[in-house]
C-alpha cells in the first residue's frame, strides 16, 4: 500500500512549542523506515503552518493546510498518515477526508472533551474531540470545513483522567466509551469487541486517532500530561 506520512507541527501557541517537534521526532525513530521495512511505499509531505501566535489562529491555519494535504493524499489513492503533536489535528484531519459515516476512534488517556464552559484549565487541546462532536469552538470548527461528527460515530478508548464535568458529558452522550480501567480487567479484544461491533454497523470507515499517553508512561514517558495505569503494549 502507498502510504503518505503528513507531518503536520501545529503547535497551540507559543507556550506549547514542543509538541510541533513530534513529526521529527517520529521520523527520527524511524517511522517511515518501519513502514517501507512491511511492504509500503512511503512518502512524507509536511504541512506549512505559518507564524507561531499565541491565539489560535495557528490552529485554524494549519488545520486548513492539513485538510488539503488530506485531500491531495486521498486523491492520489495513498493512504493519508497523519504525524502530529497536538491532538488539534484531528480537525484538519476530518474536515480532508469530508466523507459522510466516517467514524472516530479516539485512543487517549484524556477524554479531549472538555468545552470552554467545562474545562479548568481553558487547554485548547483538552478540547479537540468535543469541537468535532459539535460542542464548543463552532466557529473554528467551521472556518477549517469540518462537518459535526454524530456521538454514534465516536468511540473513545482508554481513558482515565476525565475532568469532572468533562467526564459527566462524555457518559450523558452517545459516545462509545471503553475506559482504560475495563481494558486492563479484561483484555484488550473482550473489553473493545462489543463496542467495535456497534461503530462497524454504523460506519463505512474510521479516522483512528492515537494519542500515545494512551499507552501507560513505563513504555513512553515523552507527554505533556503523563498519567499511571494506562495501557500495557502487550494486552
Ligand atoms: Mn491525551
Amino acid at each position: 500500500m502507498g502510504i503518505t506520512l503528513i507531518e503536520a507541527p501545529i503547535a497551540t501557541g507559543t507556550t506549547q512549542k514542543g509538541m510541533a517537534l513530534a513529526p521529527e521526532r517520529y521520523e527520527q525513530a524511524g517511522a517511515a523506515t518501519a513502514l517501507r521495512a512491511r511492504g509500503h511505499e512511503v512518502r512524507t509531505v509536511r504541512v506549512e503552518t505559518g507564524p507561531d501566535r499565541e491565539d489560535l489562529e495557528a490552529v485554524v491555519h494549519g488545520n486548513i493546510g492539513l485538510a488539503a494535504e488530506i485531500r491531495r493524499v486521498a486523491d492520489a489513492t495513498d493512504f493519508p498518515l497523519v504525524l502530529g503533536g497536538a491532538c488539534n489535528v484531528c480537525l484538519g484531519s476530518m474536515a480532508g477526508l469530508g466523507a459522510e459515516r466516517i467514524g472516530v476512534v479516539w485512543l487517549d488517556a484524556h477524554g479531549d472533551f472538555n468545552t470552554p464552559e467545562t474545562s479548568p484549565s481553558g487547554y485548547f487541546d483538552g478540547m479537540p474531540l468535543a469541537v468535532l462532536a459539535g460542542r464548543g469552538h463552532k466557529e473554528l470548527h467551521g472556518r477549517i470545513g469540518g462537518e459535526n461528527v454524530p456521538d454514534g460515530y465516536v468511540l473513545h478508548i482508554g481513558a482515565r483522567d476525565l475532568d469532572p464535568e468533562e467526564g459527566e458529558n462524555l457518559h450523558r452522550s452517545e459516545i462509545l466509551v471503553v475506559p482504560a480501567a475495563a481494558m486492563r480487567e479484561t483484555g484488550n479484544a473482550a473489553s473493545l469487541r462489543p463496542a467495535l461491533e456497534q461503530l462497524a454497523a454504523r460506519v463505512e470507515a474510521v479516522y483512528l486517532h492515537l494519542d500515545i499517553d494512551v499507552l501507560d508512561p513505563t513504555f513512553a514517558p515523552a507527554f505533556n500530561f503523563p498519567t499511571p495505569d494506562g495501557l500495557p503494549l502487550d494486552a
